[in-house]
């Protein structure tokens, strides 16, 4: 019996980036562990990687391609050889690209965050072919440019020296389930005598162990932000030091101004909260050093999401948090690897050759599939590729991404491991590797490290990884040039510059970037001018900008449907991934919708039934669980169940719509009003 370990990295959409080691005998993954040695994730794995070998192996794996044979939607394929799907795929896409190759459009997102696995082969294909680029917005878009728009790009603190902090505001975060090593760090600093607070509409569990939670209206942080601020000057807690040397010295005027317009009282009422509320967190963040924000993408998911990321995002420069190593604020920390990773060298962007293709946005997926060919649109969307992704599932406003997938003049390929609720809407599905499978390389938006995955085991059944997937692709679309023919090492090898060295990265497993400790300690934000941006360019002084969907802003649509839904993630899977894995899928039980007694009251529903959750764009089913983790007024539909798994076929998405943030063209998701009622009632 041969028993080896392999170096691994975690490929999910998660902010931890863990490395990980696997137990390979006779060639099986037996056990998956973290690696203790690792600074950032320390040797511990959330649930749901640990189960790694239970997905790996699961029953259901797609083990060969499929080709549909019943109608759309019908759940009939048939197993076919890559030769004839690759052949016939190739033969459909060029009849339509000898059309309009725009009338064609990859879908993916971040099923794998690995740069071979996500944008290398697959980027160059759809270049090289002149199809539509996709708007990746899905999730951190409109956080991101917010960020982007005053620190100059997604950079932010150290997630270690959080251990260091003396207050720490977890606002927009349910971390010890979407971000379990940073909770380590708090945990570690509120151990060391620091104090928690957490800024959540839903009492998570988070907010449990925090040692105060503010439980404002979703959609509601710029107010918050603003009222903060408000203080901050009233009281005269401002580092005025600070921001004569690295704050945009003309766009603070504008800005102190309007915060002078938000006192307590007003952002109370405004947020749903106690004005005592506002003065005491102001009170706490303008008199505690150093002190530590960890913003995270609840916040950003509602129509103002840019405004108020950018208002929270400037609350560590008035405050001269960013002097000291445990003070300023993380959102994300991606942008960091911006300078090390080649994007353009694994994408090949060149390869479109002048063409000025449009961009669809992924977060309009649905209203998109269902437009005629118009000046305005271009070409009606005739094919999608789908990998690393689960539209139908995770896109707002479902009932019409459902229609878009279902059109029978729609040409789908889907490569997954399993057969989603979108692979079962699919034409042809190929089978892909898993993160065992393949190799890759990693950078993280949670920690600093670039980390490397090697492939412990052999492809299950005759999966490929997506790479191979598009390679062997673009050979039968006659795609010659010799980039198509890099080997996953060549584009692993090919994904960074100095620094980054593969051979030390393959030698050690990862790599730290070199960020200074205090980074913005002196300024030097990555802007023009070093200087943290009040005025954008682009998007003007922050203010706060209310939710599409609200009773303060749209009364007469909350007369109807007067609850205001979030659906934020359910512990126990990541996005829609895992929903498929028994011993998790046990814990989480059914779709729930958490609600509060009062609003339970009078409504019919009872703890523990099934209910209807609708407003005019769906209805989904789920069990109702009245909780004091919803606050009055706000319901949490916990996601993102699998359609087909959940109850009557239906999930959250059924409800939410596909109007974008502010900035960045993202989904409001948690924007979204509705009503409920007993399942059993008649519409
Ligand atoms: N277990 C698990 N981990 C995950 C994921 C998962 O699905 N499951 N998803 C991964 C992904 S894709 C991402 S993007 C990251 C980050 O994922 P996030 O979606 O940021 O996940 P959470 O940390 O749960 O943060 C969302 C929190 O924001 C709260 N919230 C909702 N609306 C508002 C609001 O208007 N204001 C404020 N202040 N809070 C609000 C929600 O109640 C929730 O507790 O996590 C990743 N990690
Ligand atoms: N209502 C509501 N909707 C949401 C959210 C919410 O909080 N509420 N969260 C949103 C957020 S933050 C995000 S990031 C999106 C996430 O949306 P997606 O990025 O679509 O994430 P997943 O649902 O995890 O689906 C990823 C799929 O990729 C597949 N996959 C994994 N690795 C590979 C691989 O190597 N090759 C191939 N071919 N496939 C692979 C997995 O099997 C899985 O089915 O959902 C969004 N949708
Ligand atoms: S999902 Fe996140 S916490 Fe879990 S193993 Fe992966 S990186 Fe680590
Ligand atoms: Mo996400």
């Amino acid at each position: 019996m041969e028993t080896i370990t392999v170096r691994a990295a975690c490929p999910h959409d998660c902010p931890d980036t863990c490395a990980i080691r696997v137990t390979v005998q006779d060639g099986r993954a037996i056990k998956v562990q973290g690696d203790p040695d690792h600074p950032p994730t320390h040797g511990a794995l959330c649930t749901k990687v640990s189960r790694y070998p239970e997905r790996t192996y699961h029953p259901e794996r797609v083990l060969h391609p499929l080709r549909r044979v019943g109608p759309k939607g019908s759940g009939r394929f048939e197993r076919v050889s890559w030769e004839e799907a690759l052949t016939d795929i190739a033969a459909r896409l060029r009849t339509i690209a000898a059309r309009d190759p725009q009338a064609i459009v990859p879908y993916s997102y971040a099923g794998t965050m690995g740069l071979v696995q996500g944008e290398s082969i697959a980027a160059r294909f759809f270049h090289r072919l002149g199809a539509s680029l996709l708007d990746r917005t899905i999730c951190s878009s409109a956080g991101g440019e917010a960020l982007a728009s005053t620190y100059g790009g997604k950079v932010g603190m150290h997630l270690e020296f959080f251990a260091e902090s003396r207050l720490i505001l977890i606002w927009g975060s349910n971390s010890i389930a979407s971000n379990l090593h940073f909770w380590t760090f708090a945990q570690a600093a509120k151990r060391a005598g620091a104090k928690l607070i957490c800024i959540d509409p839903r009492r998570t569990e988070t907010a449990d162990k925090c040692h105060q939670h503010i439980a404002l209206l979703p959609g509601t942080d710029g107010a918050l932000a603003l009222g903060l601020m408000h203080e901050l000057i009233v009281n005269d807690w401002l580092d005025d030091d600070y921001i004569a040397r690295h704050v945009d010295v003309a766009g603070w005027p504008a800005l102190r101004e309007r915060a002078l317009e938000w006192p307590p009282e007003r952002v109370a009422e405004v947020c749903g909260i106690t004005a005592d509320e506002v003065r005491g967190l102001a009170r706490d963040y303008g008199t505690t050093r150093p002190a530590a924000i960890r913003l995270n993408y609840g916040m950003q998911r509602v129509r103002g999401g840019g405004n108020a990321a950018r208002l929270v995002a400037l609350l560590p420069c008035l405050t001269g948090a960013w002097r000291h190593r445990a003070g300023g604020l993380l959102f994300s920390s991606s942008g960091w690897f911006r300078s090390v990773r080649n994007d353009a060298g694994l994408q090949r962007p060149d390869l479109l050759a002048g063409r000025a293709v449009r961009t669809i946005n992924m977060s309009t997926i649905g209203d998109d599939l269902l437009r005629e060919s118009s000046a305005d649109f271009g070409p009606k969307i005739e094919a999608l590729v789908v990998y690393n992704s689960n539209p139908v599932a995770v896109a707002p406003e479902s009932p019409k991404v459902v229609r878009g997938f279902a059109r029978d003049d729609l040409f789908t390929v889907v490569l997954e491991h399993f057969m989603t609720d979108t692979a079962d809407l699919a034409d042809y599905v190929l089978p892909a590797t898993t993160q065992l499978e393949h190799l890759d390389v990693h950078t993280s938006y949670g920690h600093t490290w670039v980390m490397l995955n090697e492939p412990a085991i052999a492809p299950v059944g005759e999966s490929k990884p997506n790479t191979q997937i598009f390679r062997e692709l673009a050979a039968r679309m006659g795609f010659d040039e010799p980039c198509f023919a890099d080997d996953d090492e060549a584009l692993a090898r090919a994904a960074f510059h100095a620094p980054v060295d593969f051979d030390a990265l393959r030698e050690h497993g990862w790599f730290k970037l070199p960020v200074a400790d205090a980074p913005f300690a002196e300024g030097h934000f990555p802007t023009a001018d070093g200087r943290c941006i009040v005025d954008s360019k682009l998007h003007g002084v922050p203010d706060h900008v209310p939710n599409y969907e609200a009773v303060l802003s749209a009364p007469a649509l909350a007369r109807r449907f007067p609850l205001a839904m979030i659906s934020p993630p359910a512990r126990n899977f990541l996005n829609s991934s895992f929903v498929n894995v028994t011993s998790l899928r046990d814990i989480e039980g059914e779709p729930l919708l958490e609600i509060h007694a009062a609003d339970a009251q009078g409504r019919g529903v009872v703890d523990g039934a099934m209910v209807q959750v609708f407003n005019d764009r769906g209805r989904y089913l789920c069990r109702a669980r009245i909780s004091p983790r919803a606050r009055p007024g706000v319901v949490n539909g916990l996601g993102v169940w699998w359609r087909k798994l959940g109850a009557g076929g239906s999930n959250v998405n059924e409800v939410t719509h596909q109007q974008l943030t502010d900035i960045g063209r993202a989904p409001s998701f948690y924007d979204c009003l509705v009503e409920v009622r007993p399942a059993d009632a008649v519409s």
